[in-house]
Parts: C-alpha cells; sequence; structure tokens
C-alpha cells in the first residue's frame, strides 16, 4: 500500500468511525425550571432530590420500558419525578439520555423544585408537587419547520391530511398501555408523512387524548413539519424518516407495514431554529462534514496523481450520497 493510499485510508476510517460515534449521541433540546420556587442546599428538599435523581438513575431502572416515576421522603419536602424515553430507542440509548440529563440537573437547575429537562432521546422532570397521573400544559417547547410550497387546493388537502393522520395516531397511543405511536402515511407518490406521538404512560386515555390533541387542533398544519414539547406528552411530524423505522416496525400495532418510499426529493429546511440542537441540525453537520471530507479526499487523490504520475486504473471515486440541502 502507498502512502498516499494509506493516507486516504486512514482519512476514511476516521470520518467513518466518528460518524458511527455521532449516530449514538444524545440531543439536548431545552430545560425549564422556574426560579418561582427555589430551595437551599442544605435543605432536606435537596437531599430528597439527591435521592430521586439517584433512583431514576440506578441500574434497576426500566430503561426497557422506558418510563419510570419514583417519589422520596414525605411531604412538604417530598420530591416526585420521572423519566420517559422515546418510544423508538433502545434501552442503552435510554439509560445514556437519563444518565446525562441528570448529570445535567443540578447544574442547570441548583435551586429550582421543579425543572423538566428534554432530550430528543428522553425527558426527566421532577417536582414538588404531585406530576404523576397528571396532566401539565406548562413547560412547553415547539419548533415548526418552513411552510410547504403548493397550491391553495392542495394546501387544503395537505392540511386534511396532516390533521387526519396526527389525530389516527394520537388515538392509536391514547388506546395503548405504552402511550406510544408512529405512523406513516403516503402524501404523494414521493412524499411520505412520518408521524410519532408519545404520553407519558401514567394518563389516562383520556388525559392523554387530551394533550395530544391540544397540539393537534392549534399547531399550524401548513408547514413541512413540527415537533411539540409538553411535560405529559410530545408529538412529531416530517416528511421524512426521524424515529427508527426497524425499531417500531416490530410492535405489532403497525399492521401493515409499508415498503419502503424512496426519500422525499427535498429534505425540508427548519425555517426558525430554536436553541439546541436537533437531529436536524444534526444530520446539517454530518452533510457539510461529508462535503469537506470529499474535498479533501479529491485534493489528497490529485496530489498523488500528479505527485506519482502513475496512470491509475479507472477506480470508482468514494461516492457520498451527500444528499445536502439547500441553503
Ligand atoms: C428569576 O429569573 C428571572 C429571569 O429568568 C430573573 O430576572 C430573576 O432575578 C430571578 N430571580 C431569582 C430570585 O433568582
Ligand atoms: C441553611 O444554611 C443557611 C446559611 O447558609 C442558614 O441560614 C439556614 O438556616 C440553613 N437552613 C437549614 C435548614 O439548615
Ligand atoms: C435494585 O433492586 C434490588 C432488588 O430488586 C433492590 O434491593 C435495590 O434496592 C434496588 N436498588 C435501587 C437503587 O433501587
Ligand atoms: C457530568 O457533568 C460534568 C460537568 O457538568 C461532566 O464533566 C461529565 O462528563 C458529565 N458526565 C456525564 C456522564 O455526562
Ligand atoms: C407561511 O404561510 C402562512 C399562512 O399561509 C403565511 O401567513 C406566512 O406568511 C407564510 N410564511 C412564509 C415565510 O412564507
Ligand atoms: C399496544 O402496543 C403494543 C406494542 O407497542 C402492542 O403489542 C399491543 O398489541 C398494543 N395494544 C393494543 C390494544 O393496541
Ligand atoms: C404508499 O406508497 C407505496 C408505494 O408508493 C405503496 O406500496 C403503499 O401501499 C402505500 N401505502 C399506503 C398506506 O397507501
Ligand atoms: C434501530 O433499531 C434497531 C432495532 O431495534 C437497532 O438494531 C438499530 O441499531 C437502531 N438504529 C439506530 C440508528 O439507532
Ligand atoms: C402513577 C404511576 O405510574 N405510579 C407508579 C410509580 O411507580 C411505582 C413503582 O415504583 C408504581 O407502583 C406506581 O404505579
Amino acid at each position: 500500500m502507498t502512502s498516499c493510499a494509506s493516507f486516504i485510508f486512514l482519512f476514511l476510517f476516521s470520518f467513518l468511525t466518528s460518524f458511527t460515534a455521532s449516530a449514538q449521541n444524545i440531543f439536548y433540546i431545552q430545560h425549564i425550571c422556574p426560579n418561582t420556587t427555589t430551595y437551599s442546599r442544605n435543605s432536606t428538599y435537596f437531599t430528597n432530590l439527591r435521592t430521586l435523581l439517584s433512583s431514576l438513575s440506578s441500574p434497576n431502572a426500566s430503561y426497557s420500558t422506558g418510563f419510570q416515576n419514583a417519589t422520596a421522603g414525605q411531604a412538604p419536602d417530598r420530591v416526585t419525578g420521572l423519566f420517559l424515553c422515546r418510544g423508538d430507542v433502545s434501552s442503552e440509548v435510554c439509560r445514556k439520555c437519563v444518565a446525562i440529563s441528570i448529570n445535567d440537573t443540578l447544574t442547570q437547575c441548583p435551586n429550582e423544585m421543579e425543572a423538566v429537562f428534554y432530550y430528543d432521546e428522553c425527558m426527566l422532570r421532577y417536582s414538588d408537587r404531585n406530576i404523576l397521573s397528571t396532566l401539565a400544559y406548562d413547560g412547553a417547547w415547539f419548533r415548526l419547520n418552513g411552510n410547504i410550497s403548493i397550491d391553495q387546493n392542495q394546501m387544503n388537502r395537505f392540511k386534511d391530511f396532516v390533521s387526519s393522520t396526527m389525530n389516527q395516531a394520537a388515538l392509536e397511543a391514547a388506546s395503548n398501555a405504552t402511550k406510544f405511536y408512529t405512523i406513516k402515511a403516503n402524501w404523494t407518490a414521493l412524499q411520505t408523512l412520518y408521524g410519532l406521538v408519545q404520553c407519558t404512560p401514567d394518563l389516562t386515555r383520556h388525559d392523554c387524548l387530551s394533550c395530544l390533541e391540544s397540539f393537534i387542533n392549534v399547531m399550524p398544519l401548513y408547514k413541512t413539519g413540527g415537533r411539540f414539547l409538553y411535560p405529559s406528552c410530545n408529538l412529531r411530524y416530517e416528511l421524512f424518516a426521524f424515529y427508527n423505522e426497524s425499531a417500531v416496525r416490530t410492535q405489532p400495532q403497525q399492521q401493515v407495514p409499508p415498503p419502503p418510499l424512496p426519500p422525499a426529493s427535498t429534505p425540508p429546511m427548519t425555517s426558525a431554529s430554536q436553541p439546541g440542537k436537533s437531529w436536524f441540525s444534526n444530520v446539517l453537520v454530518v452533510a457539510i462534514g461529508v462535503t469537506i471530507i470529499v474535498a479533501v479526499l479529491i485534493l489528497i487523490a490529485g496530489y498523488c496523481f500528479l505527485a506519482k504520475r502513475v496512470k491509475m486504473s479507472s477506480d470508482t471515486a468514494p461516492a457520498f450520497d451527500g444528499n445536502n440541502s439547500n441553503g
């Protein structure tokens, strides 16, 4: 192997390694901890909170089901908390996400009694109030993609399509003990709508449905995608597969898994990017990375070619599917 070739190989290798590593990353979205109710570090509440956090992060915690609640101490110093992992993540990713969020709690919210931490893969909450089996609309977060560019007739059809698809998903999720459902529906021959809805499983069917419908009833349906988080439930839809399809395909609830479609011709853009890394910005980073790597590889290859003046046989250049978004 020539030094040039091994250089290229090393480059590719380190790139691929970093790519696989980043696929396991946990993405922070937002945390909310109002400073209206606070505690001091020497209080009983602080001791109870630490007990609660360690029980939520114990090896015993139910990462495989993705939901756990816990309480520590007695009123008025009692702390109640829970975590909820996205329904399609593995127990390993769930465990990692909960560990990271718990590690963030006392630095980000050092003396607030009540907090919610949103990550792409999980959510962590605690409060001095009893938050179990209770619908909570405070601490909301949302992000919308850009407008879909279609004419007015199509627009009305699209709105009905998104609304009815997500309502169907909400009904399915609310009726199931897991309180999680993903849905896939064809918009055009080329574009597929992917939806994901989830409630904390301590909610009743009625409360779960109310929570999800409160999003569906107010969200602007002319966007190419959107993401809505409440402490009690969350909802997301996109025109691309944003959840792990092979993880949810094993669920019998998807009775007729449609065969995979080619991806939408142009991935939708996020218009207003809120603070925090999203899955989408991760993809963007990877896409930019791929572009840079390919450019460097081409430069190295060109240099090698010129330096060696060896007539290379017609090797195919490494072809990355640079599915880069325009803009
Ligand atoms: C609470 O937060 C607000 C803004 O986030 C800040 O202006 C205020 O000083 C804070 N109060 C205390 C007691 O930390
Ligand atoms: C906590 O510490 C502060 C001073 O740091 C003190 O004023 C307060 O009385 C202490 N509270 C308790 C419950 O020990
Ligand atoms: C883990 O489970 C064991 C038995 O199931 C129990 O004895 C132990 O207290 C649990 N640990 C924590 C931190 O909950
Ligand atoms: C926990 O947070 C500290 C600093 O905030 C950081 O150095 C450490 O790596 C974190 N641990 C984990 C497991 O995220
Ligand atoms: C998106 O569509 C809405 C409603 O049709 C309109 O009010 C808004 O101006 C549009 N925004 C952009 C950036 O085109
Ligand atoms: C609830 O979902 C689980 C898997 O996600 C599935 O096995 C079960 O059949 C569903 N139950 C109902 C009543 O739909
Ligand atoms: C979606 O489209 C694919 C092919 O384009 C088709 O095979 C599949 O049955 C469709 N799914 C639904 C639910 O119509
Ligand atoms: C998707 O889920 C499958 C099955 O659970 C798992 O083997 C795979 O590693 C997951 N992919 C990602 C990117 O998490
Ligand atoms: C409301 C709710 O889900 N409560 C559960 C909290 O966790 C305990 C076990 O740790 C369950 O017994 C409760 O049902």
